[in-house]
């Protein structure tokens, strides 16, 4: 598969300012700086396509991203990332705003197809678990990543995947994908898990 376009379509604050709700839509979820917009720009191949910051709390806004490829099962395709929970020294104004901005997008839009989860390879907090079980709720797909993986050696790589799979009550038939911005690990196996998420 190739991907012959992609561009940043819109940054929202409301629901209201959505793009209209068609095509195939994969959703973004992780805690703040677990590597949500470097996850976007390697799957594209595209650096500065999603702003990337060191400092947690970055997105704080629904980004959506146009992307064309020579898929016809993914097109049109359009990623979304959303802004991080877990970062407490935002003001509580933004946090506030931020709850029932997500939840609607998840609760409500119907091009949404899965939701890549992301969890930070080294290990989850109690707040990953609680965001896992509610999408869970939602009955919504999803596609576990681990970032970072390229901070743990094999060995670690391997213990700590039988803990998240343990922690998030996963099978074996659901997707646990070790994945780095840095190195571009991981991204076969994602794009695969994306085309057989649109599959069923
Ligand atoms: N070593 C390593 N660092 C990464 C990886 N992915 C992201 N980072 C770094 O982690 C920091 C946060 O990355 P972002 O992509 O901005 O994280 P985010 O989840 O979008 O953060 P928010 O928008 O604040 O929620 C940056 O300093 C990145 O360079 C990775 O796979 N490996
Ligand atoms: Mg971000």
């Amino acid at each position: 598969m190739r991907i012959v376009g992609a561009e940043f379509t819109r940054s929202c604050v409301a629901p209201e300012q959505f793009p209209p709700d068609r095509g195939i839509e994969f959703a973004i979820v992780g805690r703040s700086n677990v590597g949500k917009s470097s996850l976007i720009n390697r799957l594209v191949q595209q650096k500065g396509l999603a702003h990337v910051s060191r400092t947690p709390g970055k997105t704080q806004a629904v980004n959506f991203f146009d992307l064309r490829t020579n898929d016809r099962a993914l097109s049109p395709f359009r990623l979304v990332d959303l802004p991080g929970y877990g970062y407490a020294r935002v003001s509580k104004a933004l946090r506030a705003q931020w709850g029932p901005l997500i939840q609607r997008y998840l609760c409500e839009r119907r091009s949404l197809a899965c939701v890549l989860f992301l969890i930070d390879a080294r290990g989850s907090e109690p707040t990953d678990v609680a965001t896992f079980e509610w999408l869970r709720s939602l009955k919504l797909p999803v596609i576990v990543v681990m970032t970072k993986s390229d901070k743990l050696g094999r060995g670690e790589r391997r213990a700590c995947e039988e803990t998240v799979r343990e922690t998030f009550l996963l099978t074996e038939a659901d997707p646990v994908i070790q994945w780095s911005s840095v190195t571009g690990e991981g991204r076969d196996r994602l794009w695969q898990a994306i085309r057989e998420a649109v599959r069923t």
